[in-house]
């Protein structure tokens, strides 16, 4: 005799409640760049004091790269591009890039 396998339908999801992944804003050191001026960038780009500044400042030109903060991804890129071209607009190498948290 012929059966009749009934299915019943799985309409249960998992609740998607994840917080978006944050990024890093990273600094990256240069032998060109003037100390003071990747002092001021931080100050006017990441709203730091100048003793918070001049810390990642001096991280960054000692060991290659320092991380600034970290924002959603749009505020992370933002930020990021804004503050390689305040650096750009005065002929300097300066560089900030993003990447996700782990
Ligand atoms: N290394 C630069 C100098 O000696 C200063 C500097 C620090 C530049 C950090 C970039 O991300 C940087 N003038």
């Amino acid at each position: 005799m012929a059966q009749t396998t009934i299915v019943k339908p799985r309409t249960a999801v998992k609740p998607k409640v994840e917080r978006p992944r944050l990024h890093k804003v990273i600094l990256i050191n240069d032998d060109y760049t003037p100390r003071e001026f990747v002092v001021m960038v931080l100050k006017a780009e990441f709203r730091m004091t100048e003793d918070e500044a001049y810390k990642v400042m001096i991280t960054a030109h000692r060991r290659g790269v320092c991380v600034v903060a970290v924002y959603t991804r749009d505020v992370a890129e933002t930020k990021a591009t804004r503050a390689t071209d305040l650096g750009r607009s005065k002929g300097y190498p300066l560089m900030f890039t993003t990447e996700p948290e782990e």
